[in-house]
């Protein structure tokens, strides 16, 4: 039986990814790295830290550790700028019928995402109440595949790892998902998962899951 509902973000509750773009872009071009979307497509659910790692592939020089963190707070500095122009009508379609039917039937719902931002992000597009738990980037050392974020989002809201679903647009999502021992429900990118328990074209669907479920 599903109690709970953990949602990634980036790609299933608002689409951050181009916004994650155009600041990696920025930094790339200053450096003369080489820097596509094809790049920034690895990017989808991984850390800040082990994005620049991909990032640097393509880099013609070394950096050091502390060039490397400056580097990352540059990307940042500009993609939390960006984000300024977000707000809840960027929130992706099916979202919000979702969350109200999920609370209607007393499924409890979470944030587990990769991103130091997610709080903020919530604020902008007026969900940040929406949630019964928030896990993020903050909460974790290993990001996506590793099961941390979803294990700490379930323990937040107090339900056993096997009673939750989790929502993904990443591979490495749905990875880190079932490494948890939870039910895998993949959306976008993600439904090339060989690993992903339900695949959709539309996150509405997940309703019938978590009904079937009980
Ligand atoms: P930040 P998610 C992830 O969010 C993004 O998909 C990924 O591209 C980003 O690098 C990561 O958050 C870290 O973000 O730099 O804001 O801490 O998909 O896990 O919600
Ligand atoms: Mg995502």
């Amino acid at each position: 039986m599903i109690k709970a509902v953990i949602f990634d973000l980036d790609g299933v509750i608002v689409s951050t990814d181009e916004f994650h773009y155009q600041a990696w872009k920025l930094m790339a071009d200053q450096e003369c790295i080489p820097f596509y979307k094809t790049i920034n497509h690895r990017l989808r659910g991984v850390s800040r830290m082990e994005s620049l790692t991909i990032i640097l592939e393509k880099a013609h020089q070394s950096y050091s550790e502390e060039e490397k963190v400056k580097l990352a707070e540059f990307k940042n500095q500009a993609y939390v700028k960006s984000l300024s122009s977000l707000d809840e009508t960027h929130i992706l379609p099916g979202v919000l019928q979702v969350l109200s039917k999920l609370k209607k039937m007393g499924v409890k719902v979470a944030i587990g995402s990769s991103s130091k931002n997610a709080q903020f992000i919530l604020k902008q597009i007026k969900l940040f109440d929406a949630f019964d738990a928030i896990a993020d980037g903050h909460d974790i050392i290993h990001s996506k595949p590793a099961p941390d974020i979803f294990l700490v989002a379930a323990t937040k809201l107090g339900v056993e790892d096997h009673a939750c679903l989790v929502v993904e647009d990443a591979v490495a999502g749905i990875i880190a998902a079932k490494r948890a021992g939870m039910f895998a429900f993949a959306v976008g990118d993600a439904r090339k998962s060989v690993e992903a328990d339900y695949k959709a074209d539309d996150i509405k669907e997940l309703i019938e899951v978590v009904k079937n479920s009980r």
